[in-house]
């Protein structure tokens, strides 16, 4: 018999007829001469009453035998019951064992560090496994804006000679002996591409050496950029602010359970809507100068100054015209502040902080060759870069996501290392 998936053999339209699945052992309990099975697969669970008289000898062993974690396949009657996970049962005819499992290593009271040991293991997990399928469900949904919006998706390299965000945060890369760096941004390539196609984007990972400890840095994350030609930083923002309420609205909608598992209630998301609140650098340093926090003109945010200016929001806002000077060497000066640059940061609510960083870019070529003097950038790294300015450039803008601090915020998750299966922060690459 075919083999159906455990969400199919839990619809009305099965109840009373026979079924196999085929999954891994959940949990099991014994009741006399009955064993209670509950069976996992891709798509949920399902409990198997496995009745000693009920299945051959082969059958009963198999199933007294097989602990937590084995894999194995169940053919049965499915039936109406209330008292089951999800309403529905299976009355095994059946049972075998695809793989006797040794003793499951997980147990209900271990450490966070033991369950990072056994990432492997532990991505089985209720909790990761919706992690991992919301993560797709909105990347698919962020595709589907960009492509509503005539945006082409291209891959930009991993491995580069430029520097985008600065020095500091570089992972260094011997180049069969030449020095090379894990990329920090596919900005910089993006700029290349929209002298094709316009308008592109990229989904990517990008590195950063941080050194960090914080609930809202990984090393390794998923970077989805966009960059297009003739767009202001007025339109990148409204682009942004109307991609972000898309994916909220599309998650609301289309994966509520998944957003209820997690604590998030679908209405919070179905509340975000464009435009966002706008507010000027300046006003954010002065709100935390009110709130007591020792800020001047100048100095950047904070994790904790984030979590001040955006713990009482229900709404993201973004913060607008930062200094030039904690900014990247990219970022277009502001024709009425050359103190300032065009740029925004988007901040989610709640206090989960900054989710998107975007600025309209320098294209003329002598403001970019003053601003890479400033900022002692070797000429001869971003000469490909500094050619853009030559050959029919054209104002442009672009900004990029963190994929997992959009999940830490849209599933409300207390650290961003359970937005993505294989963590990677400053203590830990393994595994
Ligand atoms: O440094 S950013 O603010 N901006 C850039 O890299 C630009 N070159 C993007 C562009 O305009 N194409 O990073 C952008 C976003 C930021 O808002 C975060 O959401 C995320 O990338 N980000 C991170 N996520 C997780 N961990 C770390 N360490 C991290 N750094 C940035």
């Amino acid at each position: 018999m075919a083999f159906i998936q455990i969400s199919e053999a839990m619809q009305p339209s099965q109840d009373g007829k026979e079924a196999s699945i085929r999954g891994w052992i959940y949990r099991k309990r014994t009741a006399g001469k009955m064993l209670f099975i509950v069976i996992r697969d891709a798509s949920g669970v399902m409990q198997c009453a496995v009745k000693k008289d009920a299945v051959d000898a082969k059958g009963w062993e198999n199933a007294e035998k097989a602990l937590i974690e084995s894999s194995v396949e169940v053919t049965g009657l499915v039936k109406k019951d209330e008292r089951a996970p999800g309403g529905y049962e299976m009355q095994a005819k059946e049972f075998s064992v695809t793989q006797f499992s040794e003793i499951f290593p997980i147990s209900k009271d271990v450490s966070t560090e033991f369950l990072l040991d056994v990432r492997h293991l532990w991505l089985r997990s209720q909790k990761l496994t919706n992690m991992m399928k919301a993560r797709d469900f909105a990347t698919r949904h962020f595709r589907e804006f960009f492509v509503k919006e005539g945006f082409w998706e291209v891959t930009p390299p991993i491995i580069t000679r430029a520097g985008c965000e600065g020095g500091s945060t570089l992972f260094n890369v011997d180049y069969f002996g030449e020095p090379a760096y894990l990329t920090q941004s596919g900005q910089l390539y993006l700029e290349v591409f929209i002298t094709a196609l316009e308008k592109a984007f990229i989904l990517a990972p990008s590195f950063r050496a941080e050194p960090s400890r914080t609930v809202k840095h990984l090393t390794e994350y998923w970077h989805l950029e966009m960059e297009a030609a003739y767009y202001h930083n007025d339109d990148s923002m409204k682009f942004q602010e109307e991609m972000v309420s898309y994916v909220c609205q599309q998650m609301a909608k289309n994966h509520p359970e998944l957003l209820q598992f997690f604590g998030r209630d679908p209405a919070d998301l179905l509340a975000i809507k464009a435009p966002f609140d706008r507010l000027e650098y300046e006003d954010a340093i002065k709100q935390l100068q009110e709130k007591g926090v020792k800020k001047e003109w100048g100095d950047d945010f904070g994790a904790e100054d984030e979590k001040l200016l955006t713990g009482h929001l229900k709404q993201p806002i973004f913060i607008t015209g930062y200094p030039k000077k904690i900014k990247a060497f990219y970022m277009k000066e502001d024709p009425k502040n050359p103190e300032k640059v065009l740029c925004a940061d988007m901040m989610a609510p709640e206090g989960h902080g900054e989710v998107i960083g975007g600025s309209e870019r320098i294209w003329e070529l002598d403001e970019l060759m003053k601003r890479m003097k400033e900022e002692k950038l070797e000429e001869k790294d971003y000469k490909w870069y500094v050619d853009l300015r030559r050959y029919g450039s054209v104002p442009h803008s672009g900004f990029g996501l963190g994929i997992e601090r959009f999940m830490k915020w849209i599933l409300n998750l207390d650290h961003i290392r359970d937005a993505i299966p294989f963590p990677r922060v400053i203590n830990r690459c393994y595994p």
